[in-house]
């Protein structure tokens, strides 16, 4: 298990991101503190200096574990569940664009917020998760086509109403039925919403490909009261091999809280 530091250009919404700034530099910033790995929150590929990008990550020496798409959710309004057949459209043609940059890098692209919202009542409800799932296949098949992977993340319902739970995302991973759509968890939300958070990691780890880390309060892991030593031993018991993406509150400040985090799980990780 490797840990991956999470990145985004600054001024985005989306605020529980370790390094926020150039991306380039930032990505130098995250393997001077020791990250092996980084994820990287992109609004629109195409307005990224990919090439820049690209330099970096090789001289770094760093892995793109994964790439974060929720801000075109969350700064753009772009989201599979609306009734608009145009946003429905621009959702799946940016999703499209994170994965063919993620082809490139050998990186997953995480489907989370930009799933969008439902409505409160059926059949209204019903009818905009039907539209969530053929817009989510239409970007799968398109993934499954460029041998990249996509991770469906559970979200806590404070910031959505729709796959709150492990269970819950998981059926609905099932349901559509591609190889290439795999679980993504965070203990963040899981902490809210789950009963265990060790059960739900075991209950459901035949399907897990991806977690984001950060403790109840969202700041480093070891800042608040989750049992990350517990937690870390449940994933190593599944077998997990994916990345810790570090998905949290930049608090005290990012490089403290990069630091924190890093030195905290590796520590974890060497009580084999
Ligand atoms: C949202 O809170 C979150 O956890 C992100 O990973 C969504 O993409
Ligand atoms: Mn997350």
């Amino acid at each position: 298990m490797k840990v991956s530091a999470t990145i985004s250009a600054s001024g985005s919404g989306f605020a529980p991101i370790l390094f926020q700034g150039d991306y380039a530099q930032q990505i130098q910033e995250a393997a001077r503190i020791g990250f092996e790995a980084v994820e990287l929150h992109i609004r629109d590929p195409n307005r990224l200096d990919r090439r820049a990008v690209l330099r970096s990550i090789k001289e770094a020496g760093v892995v793109v574990s994964t790439i974060g798409t929720g801000q075109a959710y969350v700064d753009e309004g772009i989201f599979f569940t609306s009734g608009n057949e145009e946003i429905r459209l621009a959702a799946i043609e940016r999703i499209k664009a994170h994965v063919d940059f993620a082809a490139q890098i050998g990186a997953r692209v995480i489907i989370g917020t930009i799933k969008g919202p439902l409505p409160e009542k059926e059949p209204e409800r019903a009818v905009a998760r039907a539209r969530a799932k053929d817009c989510l296949l239409e970007c799968a098949e398109y993934a499954r086509e460029s041998h990249t992977g996509l991770t469906l993340e559970a979200i806590n319902r404070y910031e959505s109403n729709f796959l709150n739970t492990a269970e819950e995302a998981r059926r609905f991973i099932e349901e559509m039925g591609s190889p290439v759509v795999g679980l993504h968890l965070d203990t963040f939300h899981m902490n809210i919403e789950e009963t265990s958070i060790e059960r739900a990691l075991r209950d459901n780890a035949d399907r897990l490909v991806h977690i984001h880390l950060a403790d109840s309060n969202r700041w480093a892991p070891g800042m608040g009261h989750l049992d990350f030593p517990s937690i870390l031993s449940t994933l190593r018991d599944i077998g997990y091999e994916g990345y810790l993406g570090i998905e949290c509150l930049p608090l005290p400040d990012g490089e403290t809280a990069a630091r924190q985090a890093l030195g905290y799980l590796q520590n974890l990780l060497s009580e084999a």
